[in-house]
């Protein structure tokens, strides 16, 4: 749907573009890089939060597996915890639209700060944060965070349950954290590390059009033109997959028998810690905002001190 606001004409401008672009398309990934870290000015950005960390970088014998495989699977809360921190957030509220422009993307409202700073406090643990220092070279903070709901069936949930890569910035990070057990629903998501996703990339599949993304390995494998395996991540509670989205191949796994609940952050560089961004209410919303700010200069008075 078109939303009636300012930004629908360059919404409605983009869908037409992308109609008439081709299914594979090799050249589209530099592309869509160039576009972001070098028009829109978010590898300048990037550069810019490197030249301000002010703490030391981790310091690890080999890189750490966000870096080389461009993932990583961690147990970030006690299964406990995850299910208390649920019934928190869902008390007294039901499902709502999570995203100005999608129907299929449901969850909760996410309006309490208090509950709000328990959740990130539970996701972003030291050992989150190493991996974040050590993939950004540079402070970080939640650009946006939501708290889905997927309902179980036999179809994929929506075009996140096919493969795709997240278009963005090279430079952002996403934490899935699960909140509910894979015995309870039978979801997940499946990730495919960086030489993989790359092998792909290179026949141009990737930042297709949603419609044309495939759920299936074997055709990724067919235009990768080599054997590829994925790594399915089938959640316990509380545990949660750090992953370059923009660069690793990934697909969520339709719930089966349950709902699937998944808090998610969205992670950009940033000049301060996350928890001084936080405070100064840098995140945007995704029910009133555009993903991706026009220029990434846009995001600077949203962490600026006293914003
Ligand atoms: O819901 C999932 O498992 C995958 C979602 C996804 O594609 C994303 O958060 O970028
Ligand atoms: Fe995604």
């Amino acid at each position: 749907m078109i939303p009636l606001n300012r930004h629908g004409p360059a919404i409605l401008l983009r869908k037409l573009r992308r109609w008439l672009e081709p299914d594979l398309d090799p050249a589209r990934a530099a592309r869509v890089f160039a576009e972001f870290d070098d028009e829109r000015g978010y590898g300048a950005w990037h550069a810019r939060c490197q030249a301000a960390l002010s703490r030391p970088l981790p310091s690890r014998a080999t890189p750490g597996p966000v870096v080389t495989a461009g993932f990583t699977a961690l147990e970030v809360m006690s299964a406990g915890r995850a299910r208390q921190l649920l019934e928190m957030v869902s008390a007294e509220q039901s499902v709502a639209r999570l995203k100005r422009d999608s129907a299929k993307l449901e969850g909760y409202d996410l309006g309490d700060p208090t509950l709000v700073g328990q959740l990130l406090e539970a996701a972003l643990t030291p050992t989150v944060d190493e991996h974040c220092l050590e993939f950004f070279r540079s402070e970080y903070f939640v650009y946006w965070y939501t708290l889905s709901r997927t309902a179980p069936g036999d179809a994929p949930a929506s075009v996140s349950f096919m493969w795709h890569c997240d278009k963005g910035p090279r430079a952002h990070l996403k934490l899935l954290v699960y909140l509910n057990d894979y015995q309870e629903h039978g979801g997940g998501t499946a990730y495919l590390d960086l030489d993989g996703s790359e092998a792909v990339a290179r026949s141009g599949y990737v930042f297709a059009r949603g419609r044309r993304r495939t759920g299936s390995l074997e055709r990724l494998a067919a235009l990768a033109g080599r054997p590829l395996s994925a790594y399915d991540h089938h959640p316990r509670a509380g545990d949660a997959v750090l992953f370059q989205p923009a660069r690793v191949l990934h697909s969520g796994l339709t719930p089966r028998h349950g709902p699937r609940y998944v808090l998610t952050l969205c992670l950009l560089p940033s000049p301060v810690p996350w928890r001084a961004a936080l405070a100064r209410g840098a995140h945007i919303d995704l029910r009133d905002d555009p993903i991706w700010h026009d220029h990434a200069r846009d995001l600077a008075p949203r962490l600026a001190a006293g914003a």
